[in-house]
């Protein structure tokens, strides 16, 4: 029976000696990881800016002036050929983010289409498109897409002040209709956008309750865009990150937690306490979907450093011919061999 997660448990996680929560986090992740891999995947905009959502964070949202370059749908060579280069960096799953309230079906050959290809490189595929139906569900499903992330991003009462443009049961619709399709869940939140320690509680509870929890939680950071409404929010404090992710890994133990937004801000001794928190999934690639990330060669080094590897599904180094032995993943091969 799947254990169901009560408001006063959490608190009392919250409430432990951080160095007790960080040892049972450790051990949990240790039941069922191996503590030295780290999933990664790297992310693609594929439709960028104008979007009709008024989510306050986002350097996307058509109701802000921010410094992003609105893009119409990338052509889908172009998709393809990203693709390739992110599996030759390494990466074994590919995510594409539509700045969209939901695709029009229009638009579903085209999405259709990428899968089919990507999943021919033996990649696994991610999407995240705002709300979907059920038919468009199951198209996605039987193209092959393994994953779609759809966020919660913060508890319910906290969510309608940083979004008005839907509702957090249109989230959960959402997710569920994903769910029924047979496509694997990535759900998770952003911290930083001004919530109270119990909007966290709140948030894991409606993730870490889901029948089942989310395959993969991404937890972001904010990173503050000029022109949103949240550019001066105060920073989070690192322990209490790193706190939330300890608690995420404890709630939902067999989950992907994704250390995800925000990495490129943080120093390699925070990213560091992050994995010991029980985080073992990263995006990987110098960019996220409009704004930097953590570059590869500083990922690999720090990799290197804490004797980590990428988890490898279908990567073999001896499949990669001459020709495709970049300077990155000559470095990739060398840091996971040592
Ligand atoms: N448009 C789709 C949607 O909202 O479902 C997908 C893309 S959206 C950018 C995916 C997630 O990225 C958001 O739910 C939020 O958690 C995170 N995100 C967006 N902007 C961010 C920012 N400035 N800082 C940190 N995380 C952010
Ligand atoms: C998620 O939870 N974080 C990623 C992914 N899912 C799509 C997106 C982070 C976006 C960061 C801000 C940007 O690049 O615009
Ligand atoms: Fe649109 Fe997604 Fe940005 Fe919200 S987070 S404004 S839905 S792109």
């Amino acid at each position: 029976m799947k254990k169901i997660w009560q408001k006063q448990e959490v608190d009392l996680l919250f409430k432990k000696p951080f160095l007790d929560l960080l040892f049972e986090s450790q051990t949990i992740h240790r039941k069922y990881f191996n503590p030295n891999e780290i999933q990664i995947s790297t992310l693609l905009s594929i439709k960028t800016g104008l979007c009709p959502e008024d989510c306050k964070y986002c350097s996307q949202s058509s109701r802000y002036k921010t410094d992003v370059q609105n893009e119409k749908l990338l052509d889908f060579n172009k998709v393809i050929e990203e693709a390739k280069k992110a599996k030759r960096n390494g990466s074994n799953r590919f995510c594409m983010g539509a700045a969209w309230k939901n695709p029009k079906q229009r638009d579903m050959p085209y999405l259709l289409k990428i899968i089919k290809q990507i999943k021919q490189l033996g990649m696994e595929t991610c999407m995240t498109l705002g709300s979907l139906n059920k038919n468009q569900a199951e198209e996605l499903a039987s193209a092959g897409l393994d994953f779609y992330n759809h966020n919660l991003d913060t508890s319910p009462s906290f969510y309608k002040k940083i979004i008005t443009t839907r509702t957090y049961q249109d989230r959960l619709d959402t997710i569920k209709i994903i769910r029924k399709s047979g496509i694997k869940v990535c759900s998770g939140g952003i911290l930083g956008l001004g919530e109270k320690k119990n909007d966290i509680i709140e948030l894991l509870i409606e993730l870490a309750n889901l029948k089942p929890s989310p395959e993969s939680v991404p937890i972001n950071m904010l990173i503050k865009i000029q022109g949103t409404p949240m550019e001066k929010n105060k920073k989070i404090d690192d322990f209490r990150f790193i706190k939330t992710i300890a608690v995420a890994r404890i709630m939902m133990p067999k989950s992907y937690i994704r250390l995800s937004a925000g990495r490129e801000k943080m120093s390699k001794k925070m990213q560091t306490m992050c994995f010991m928190a029980g985080a073992n999934s990263i995006f990987y690639g110098c960019k996220l979907l409009t704004v930097n990330n953590s570059t590869e060669s500083e990922d690999l080094k720090l990799f290197k450093k804490l004797g980590l590897h990428p988890k490898l599904t279908n990567l073999d180094p001896n499949k990669f011919k001459k020709s495709q032995t970049t300077k990155k993943n000559k470095l990739y091969y060398n840091a996971i061999r040592t």
